[in-house]
This record gives structure tokens, sequence and C-alpha cells, in this order.
């Protein structure tokens, strides 16, 4: 098989480049180790950001999310038993987030390519990727190869693409945080109408909008917890003192609870995102924690900078845009880590703060409510917050 751009991992990144460059006339496979069924169910993230939500619909994306998504413009922090409301739309010009899960998204675009006739080949496994230095790239599938002359590696953190990288000249910046995160997706019984951050003595707590019926829930855990360590019982006694802190008022009953899981709280980012004729994008070039909602907001990105540079590279000759594809991309996700690290920076208490916890608590409050009032530090946390791109 023969195809100009072959792409591997049916995620955000690798679904959304494909409905691109199909419709701009390039030929390109995405390749994804999974089942449809699997691939369709994976319940992940659910908050898109102004920007990506503004390139999807630029790129004629985004008529089921636009039809079926909730606009959602503010965040309550709970702190010492106060409740900040933090308008963000108010201070951002309006730009609001859009709730919609992963899932959804995934299968508009799997459905976008279908129409196309040119659907993902799902169920295989790509065991590696060779010659990327040379003309030809390949991809190497069971009873099959696939030459390119491209290859967009989507495959996420654990995926092949990384490993099919040169020991020199690639490193990876790693960082372990000092807590790990339970995250639960749990039947309400009333629909969550916002997140709700609590920094708390015990421990962070987050409750994040998914559907009518069904929420997220982080819980910060000591590093290295296990998923026995929390029972049911425990996981909604814990998510109640936290979340509430003293007022259960706003918050929905929490019933049965289908996902329950250990997030190592780790980020790792790979520079260059490129070597030879083998592209990295999402995951596969940059993980972050959950904090701040940006994981496959930037996926995203990155496959709407690659299908830019593609289109240039392959239609008009112009190697331009794909040489900077790497520092471009890199730039942005380090702008977006430091956001998510200086947004888990407020909602952890740090370890020496156990003993007494109230000043630093204390402190806390003040800087929420900063975020809550018009100044500079509403304005830059809405914008960052919501993804205007305004910097
Ligand atoms: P994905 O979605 O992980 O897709 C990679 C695909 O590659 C396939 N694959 C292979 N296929 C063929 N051959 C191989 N050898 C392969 N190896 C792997 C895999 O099966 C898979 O289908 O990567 P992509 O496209 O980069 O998208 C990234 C996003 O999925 C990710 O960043 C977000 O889900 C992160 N994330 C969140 N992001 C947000 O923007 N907002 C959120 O609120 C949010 N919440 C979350 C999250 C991630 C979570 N988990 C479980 C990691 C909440 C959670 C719990």
């Amino acid at each position: 098989l023969r195809v100009e751009v072959g792409i591997v991992g049916a995620g955000p990144a690798g679904l959304a480049l494909a409905n691109v460059l199909t419709r701009r006339g390039i030929d390109c496979l995405v390749v994804e180790r999974a089942s449809r069924e699997r691939v369709e169910e994976r319940q992940r993230a659910g908050l898109l950001e102004d920007r990506t939500v503004r390139w999807l619909r630029s790129q004629g994306l985004a008529d089921r999310l636009l039809a079926e998504s909730t606009l959602h413009h503010w965040c309550d922090f709970r702190c010492l038993g106060h409740t900040v409301r933090v308008d963000y739309g108010a201070y951002s010009d309006g730009r609001q987030h859009h709730v919609y899960p992963q899932q959804n998204l995934v299968r508009d675009l799997i459905a976008g390519l279908e129409r196309a006739g040119t659907p993902p080949l799902f169920s295989h496994n790509v065991r590696a990727v060779t010659n990327i230095t040379g003309r030809r790239p390949r991809l190497e599938c069971e009873g099959m190869e696939i030459e390119c002359d491209y290859v967009v590696g989507c495959d996420g953190f654990r995926g092949i693409s990384r490993a099919a990288l040169p020991a020199t000249g690639h490193r990876a910046h790693n960082r372990r945080y000092p807590y790990d995160w339970l995250t639960v997706l749990a039947e309400v019984d009333r629909p969550v109408e916002g997140v709700r951050y609590a920094v708390h003595r015990a421990g962070f707590a987050g409750m994040m909008p998914r559907g009518p019926r069904l929420s997220r829930f982080y819980l910060q855990c000591p590093p290295g917890d296990a998923v026995a360590a929390w029972p049911a019982s425990r996981i909604v006694a814990e998510l109640r003192e936290r979340l509430a802190d003293g007022d259960p008022a706003g918050l929905p009953a929490i019933g049965a609870t289908p996902e329950v899981r250990m997030l190592r709280m780790h980020s790792s980012v790979l520079t260059p995102l490129a070597h030879g004729r083998l592209l990295l994008a999402g995951d596969a070039g940059h993980v972050l924690t959950p904090s701040g909602a940006k994981g496959m907001n930037l996926a995203i990105a990155d496959a709407a900078a690659l299908a830019e540079a593609l289109v240039a590279r392959l239609r008009e000759g112009d190697e331009g845009p794909l040489a900077a594809y790497s520092a471009t991309r890199l730039a942005d996700v380090r702008r977006v880590l430091g956001f998510s690290e200086w947004l888990l920076g407020l909602l952890h208490l740090p370890e020496e703060a156990s003993a007494a916890p109230e000043a630093e608590l204390t402190s806390r409050l003040a800087a929420i409510r900063r975020l809550a009032e018009p100044g500079p530090h509403a304005y830059r946390f809405a914008h960052r917050y919501v993804g205007s791109g305004v910097r």
C-alpha cells in the first residue's frame, strides 16, 4: 500500500488531521490498533477551548458539536468554606468553553472520514515506523506495509512513534508531581452545571461536567496510592468532604462509579517533535496532567498546524511551515504547560503546610479572589484558561 501521509492512531489528533488532509485532496490513511467500538467508547476529556472550536468550525468539522455542546464560561473555587465564582467569560471578551465529550468528537471525526471514503483502518497494530530519514518512511503492520511520503505519529504517550526516534538528538523533559489523582466517572442525579475546584486541607478535589447523568471527579491522593485503597464508599465520602467543605448545597448525589482509575501525575514534553519524515502530534509528543483541561486541545492544535504544513509541502512545494512545525508547536505547548502547572500549584497545598494549613489556605483564598475581580490576574487567567489564543 502507498499513501502520501500515513497516520498512526485514531485519537483526536490523528482523526482531525486526516479529515483536513482528505478534504484538501491529500491521500492519507489512519491506522489504529484498537477496534472502532473501543475507540468510540473511550471517555476522557470534555472541555473544548475557544480556539479549538473556532478551528474545527472553520474546517467544517463542528456541526454536531455546535448543535449539541453546552457553553461554559465560569468555574467555582471552594476554599475555607467560601465559594468563589470566576466568570472567565467576562474577562475574555465573552469567549467560552464548549462541553462536549471527547468520544463524541471522535465519533464525528470518524464519520467524516467515512463520508469522504477514507475510513481509518481499525484493529491494525503498527509494529514499527521505519526508514524515517529516507524518502519513503514505512508503517509496518502485521501482514502489511504502508509506504508513505510522511508519517505522523498520533499514537499517544505509549505509542511506538516515539520509539522510532533516534536515541540521540531528542530529549524528553519529564516531571513527576508529588501527588496522584484518582479519576472517577460517576453517575449523578442531576447535571453538574460547571467546573468546581476545591482547595482543601485534606487535598484537592475537582468536579467536571460531562453530560446530563455523568460527571468526572478528581481526588488528590498520595503519590503511588492504589485504586484498591479507594472503595466507592470512601470516594463518595471524600468527594463530599472536600467539594462541599461544609455546605453540600449545589452538589449532586453521586451514584454508581463505572470508571475509577489512578492517574500518575506527570508531564513529558519531547523536543524536537520531528525527525526526518516522522512528525509527532498530540500526546505522542507531549503529555500534560488533566489540570486546566488542555491535552485534547493541544492535540487538535498540533493537527491544525500540521495540516497546513503538509498541504504547503505536498501541494505547493513549500518546506517552510513543516520545518517550523516543531518549534512553533513547542512554544505553544510550553506556554500551556506553564499555565497547567500554575493551576496545579494553586490547587495543591505544599507538603510543608500539612501541619498548619490555615495560613496557606487563607493566602490561596486571596489568590482565587483575585481571579474573580477585574484586573490583570483575572484577565490573564481567563484568556489562558479558555484558550482564546491571546497571550
Ligand atoms: P489518544 O487519544 O491517546 O489516541 C492515540 C491513539 O493511538 C492508538 N495507538 C496505536 N494505533 C496503531 N498502532 C499502534 N502501535 C498504536 N499505539 C497507540 C491508540 O489506540 C489511540 O487510539 O491521543 P491524541 O490523539 O494525541 O489525543 C490526546 C487526548 O486524547 C488527551 O490529551 C486527552 O484525553 C487528555 N485529557 C483531557 N484533555 C483535555 O483537553 N481536556 C480534558 O478535560 C481532559 N481530561 C484527559 C482527561 C485524559 C485522561 N486520561 C485517561 C489520560 C481526563 C483523563 C482521565
